[in-house]
């Protein structure tokens, strides 16, 4: 047979994405560095569909059809280029590439003009939803050209999630675009991770309520507006019980968060394009701070002074459902940086992003699915905003209703001394972008007395610079 396909790269993903690519009708040519692991695959999963076993690269692609496309699932970094180079230098003019791997875009970038240059199509595809999506289907975010987008829909629409009767899959934009948009999905998955931790620790420090209890509020909530895959598997975490102690199992798991870089990369990039990503950044920084396991075990030794006040005084009914409030109210906000730094990226990189499009296909698949997703869809389809989410009257509505319990939830929190920066940050960024004059024409007064950087003037054209040292303070016009 010759196969529609390859799989590059038997690890957890790529055995996965071969397996789902073969269990849907599409004949997968499946090779690996180790070839006890493609055997491995063979044996164990073989019958489930039409795989090509290869241990060289000249049978792998012999045994593709032209155009031959071939997924890489290989480490991120110098593996993919190294794979990349021996697969290219054994290609043709016309044959394509996917890195299906979380690659940084910025090497996509590259890669693509690289494979360019050599006839090759290259594209860089975010694959999201971890093993278990690979295998039943994950959201896909593929960049690269039309050409190979018309080559590769079919296949990817074969495997990808379904929302809504909705393949969630479509071409993000060219080359790098794929990877970007994935990228900036996981820095919106730490940002609404690390909101539901901040209601679960004001439920828990605040309210005293139990792990247990807390998941019966989660799974309640779960049935509403905030009806998500995250809040669904809060839910299941909460409720778990550690075998060998029977305490909760949130109470055994030590509280340093880890992270692989893709949430970095979010706020690295945000800062280059000036994007204010506050409730991204504060989650990444959070989990750096959870880090910290030196300077917290000294600031418990030394114990940093505290409040005295406590939340639990509060009426745990409506303080629950206040958190709820605060939550999604943040996570709107989280959401809204998330396509702002997407769109900002399109601008700089050329790319035309259909935001509605990317919202429809995280529906389904990936870590961040979820009901609310639809709104945003329906936000950007309607074409009634094209700068911020916030703007839309569907949020608009939702926030409105929902500040006084926002505001009220961090101040207790901040009395309280429960940190909750993400719920904090979310609205600090809401407050600043409201507000009719911002402080920072003080700012504009200082940089030009310290550095005459030079200010403008509402309503009056022109840059100005004042002379600051002269006893008459003359402002002059520079242009
Ligand atoms: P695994 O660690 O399970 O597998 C790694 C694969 O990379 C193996 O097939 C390994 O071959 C191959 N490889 C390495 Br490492 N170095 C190589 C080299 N120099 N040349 C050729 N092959 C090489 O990783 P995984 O979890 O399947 O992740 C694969 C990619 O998918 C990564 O980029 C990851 O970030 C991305 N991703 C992972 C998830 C997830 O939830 N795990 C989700 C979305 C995306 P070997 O068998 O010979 O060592």
């Amino acid at each position: 047979v010759q196969a529609q396909i390859g799989v590059y790269g038997l690890g957890v993903m790529g055995g996965n994405l071969a397996r789902n690519l073969a269990h849907h009708g599409n004949s997968v040519a499946v090779f690996n560095r180790t070839p006890t692991r493609t055997r491995h695959l063979i044996t164990a999963h073989g019958s489930e569909g039409t795989f090509v076993p290869a241990e060289t690269i000249e049978d792998f692609l012999a045994a593709l059809k032209r155009p031959r496309t071939v997924i890489i699932m290989v480490k991120a970094g110098a593996a993919t280029d190294a794979v990349i180079k021996e697969l290219a230098d054994a290609m043709e003019p016309g044959d394509i590439i996917v890195d299906g791997g979380n690659s940084y875009f910025k090497d996509t970038i590259r890669r693509e003009k690289e494979a360019r240059a050599q006839g090759l199509h290259f594209v860089g595809m975010g694959i999201s939803g971890g093993e278990e999506g690979a295998l039943n289907g994950p959201s896909i975010m593929p960049g690269g050209t039309e050409d190979s987008w018309k080559v590769l829909e079919p296949i990817l629409k074969s495997i990808a999630a379904v929302a809504e009767g909705e393949p969630c899959v479509t071409h993000i934009g060219e080359n790098g675009a794929g990877h970007f948009v994935k990228m900036v999905h996981n820095g919106i998955e730490y940002a609404d991770m690390q909101l539901i931790a901040e209601s679960y620790d004001l439920l828990r420090r605040g309210m005293g309520m139990t792990p247990s209890q807390i998941a019966d509020v989660f799974a309640q909530w779960n049935l509403g507006e905030l009806n998500s895959y995250l809040i669904e598997i809060t839910s299941d975490v909460l409720r778990q019980v550690d075998a060998r102690t029977g305490l909760p199992f949130v109470d055994v798991v030590l509280d340093e968060a880890g992270m692989k870089g893709t949430g970095t990369w979010t706020v690295q990039t945000a800062l280059d394009l000036a994007i204010p990503v506050t409730s991204i950044s504060e989650s990444v920084f959070a989990r750096g701070l959870s880090g910290q396991s030196a300077q917290r075990a000294e600031a418990r030794k030394i114990n940093l002074p505290g409040p005295d006040f406590s939340i639990a005084q509060q009426n745990e009914g409506t303080f629950v459902e206040e958190v709820r409030k605060a939550l999604y109210a943040s996570k709107i906000v989280a959401y809204a940086q998330g396509f702002d730094e997407i769109a900002a990226g399109a601008q700089q990189y050329g790319w035309n992003i259909d935001l509605g499009a990317v919202a429809r296909i995280w529906r389904g698949g990936c870590i961040i699915r979820a009901e609310f997703l639809d709104r945003i869809s329906d936000a950007y389809a309607s074409g009634r905003q094209t700068t911020s989410l916030l703007f839309d009257s569907s949020f608009r509505t939702v926030i409105g209703k929902a500040q006084d319990s926002w505001r009220a939830v961090i101040s207790l929190a901040t009395q309280g001394g429960i940190p909750i920066p993400g719920f904090t940050s979310s609205l600090a960024y809401y407050d600043g972008l409201r507000s009719p004059r911002l402080p920072t024409s003080l700012i504009q007064g200082q940089r030009d007395l310290f550095g005459a950087h030079t200010y403008r003037k509402v309503g009056v054209p022109g840059v100005f610079h004042t002379l600051w040292a002269d006893t008459d303070r003359q402002e002059i016009q520079q242009n």
